[in-house]
């Protein structure tokens, strides 16, 4: 039997439910206009005012926002609500060292926590169930958002945070954990690290498994399932439109169900950002109907995926996405944390002695995403003496890792060694196999 968490709204007729979101577009255009600067300068440009928006197919005459936007508005610019209504703040990297920044007020924290609600029940959770968060606690979405989830879904709640796995073992097995939240290949880590540890399936209650953050595919899902003896599901989302649970799979486990009564998605051209149609693939857009903290209007994900035009047979009737098959930007995700090349290049030329000519490889080892930077360093450096050069490694190393808020290796190589191109330079070597 299906399990829903707020079964009303999670199957309620397309007609009703498409009347619904018209009803918020409407409230949400009404409010930003008049809470935000940014999208009154927006839609006056546009020549839109939100009476304009009478059907629901008028969304295509609203402006898109993007990550620029919310860079150029850093910190607060976006912000809908005055700032004494904001209760929390979330953030990610940015492309450069600003952080992109949301704000929540309480409705967005209820809303937040509702959501991920329904995608616990979504993924076979209730009441019985004993969750153990550990994706990251903090700027993060993920562990205070799956943590807040498991909390109103009545669950019992484990804020286990990322790391320390031998500790995360022994509670799957003393507190009978049934349900893990993490990134899928920190889930691959625990299954090594489980084995090692001489653990078998049995000593374990795990029942389910809440994975995103991060691509994954149909292989590491078996992998996952088959070691960890668990049903493993695909939850998406991001911290500017709320955090996880903007979509989740449900048991039939053919796409992600949308939660649509909050945010409505759209796929685009990313070129000439025309709508494209279901079952198109393209750029997924969303706008927030519901929040009030930071609602945004067409945000630009730049995550690529498509919708799926068929019902599902759970009975929910909020539309389906696939997989997200990759990005129309270069955003790279390095053990769930967002990282962009400009970042790591931003944070290599602070040093005078690098040559502009670097190379970022990735690699998944033991399942743990590794990265490592080939720089390019004056010749006369080789020469120096080694303590000189060892000095400014580690520097960097702590320059670049600062920025980007994970550890990197970087390895010195001489003038001429990066291969140079004729067109654009190839920057990232991903010799991750998802
Ligand atoms: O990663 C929120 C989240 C936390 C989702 C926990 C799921 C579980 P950000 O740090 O803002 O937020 O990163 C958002 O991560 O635009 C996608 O590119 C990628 N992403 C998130 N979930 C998935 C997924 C969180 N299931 C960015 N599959 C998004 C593929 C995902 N990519």
């Amino acid at each position: 039997m299906t399990n829903y968490y707020e079964k009303e709204f999670e199957t309620m007729p397309r007609a009703i439910l498409e009347r619904l979101q018209l009803e918020r577009l409407q409230t949400l255009a009404g409010y930003v206009y008049e809470k935000c600067d940014f999208y009154r300068k927006k839609m006056d440009e546009s020549g839109i005012k939100p009476a304009d928006i009478k059907r629901l197919s008028d969304l295509k005459k609203l402006p898109f926002t993007t990550k620029q936007d919310l860079r150029d508005n850093y910190p607060y610019g976006m912000f809908s609500a005055s700032m004494s209504d904001i209760v929390r703040v979330h953030a990610s990297s940015g492309t450069t060292g600003k952080l992109t920044v949301a704000g929540y007020t309480q409705n967005d924290i209820d809303i937040w926590s509702t959501v991920m609600a329904r995608s616990l029940a979504a993924g076979g959770c209730s009441r019985s169930s004993i969750i153990n968060v550990a994706y990251g606690y903090g700027l993060f979405t993920g562990g205070l958002g799956a943590h807040y989830g498991s909390e109103q879904l009545g669950a019992l709640t484990i804020p286990a945070s990322s790391g320390n796995t031998k500790r995360q073992l022994q509670m799957f097995k003393d507190f009978k954990v049934t349900t893990l939240c993490c990134t899928p290949s920190y889930a691959l880590y625990l299954a090594d690290e489980m084995e090692k540890e001489g653990y078998k399936i049995s000593d374990f209650n795990l029942e389910q498994g809440l994975f995103g953050a991060e691509p994954w595919s149909e292989e590491m899902r078996l992998q996952i399932q088959d070691k960890l003896g668990l049903k493993a599901y695909n939850i998406y989302g991001l911290s500017e439109i709320i955090g996880p649970g903007v979509s989740m799979e449900c048991e039939c486990q053919c796409g992600s169900h949308i939660w649509e009564d909050h945010f409505l998605p759209e796929i685009i051209d990313p070129e000439t950002l025309e709508p494209l149609g279901y079952g198109k693939q393209g750029e997924l857009v969303f706008t927030t109907i519901s929040k009030t903290g930071m609602p945004l209007i067409r945000y630009r994900t730049r995550d690529l995926c498509s919708l799926i035009d068929e019902p599902c047979k759970c009975g929910r009737t909020h539309v389906c996405m696939t997989r997200i098959i990759g990005r129309s930007d270069d955003m790279l995700i390095i053990g769930g944390v967002n990282v962009f090349p400009s970042q790591i290049e931003s944070a290599l030329f602070t040093m005078k002695e690098i040559e502009p000519h670097y190379q970022i490889i990735v690699d998944r080892v033991n399942n743990l995403d590794k990265i490592e930077i080939q720089v390019e360093i004056k010749d006369e450096l080789f020469s120096d003496e080694v303590k000189n050069l060892q000095n400014l490694k580690s520097q960097l190393e702590k320059n670049v890792s600062s920025a980007i808020s994970i550890g990197v290796k970087i390895h010195f190589v001489s003038r001429g060694t990066i291969e140079r191109s004729q067109g654009k330079a190839v920057r990232v070597i991903d010799k991750r196999r998802i």
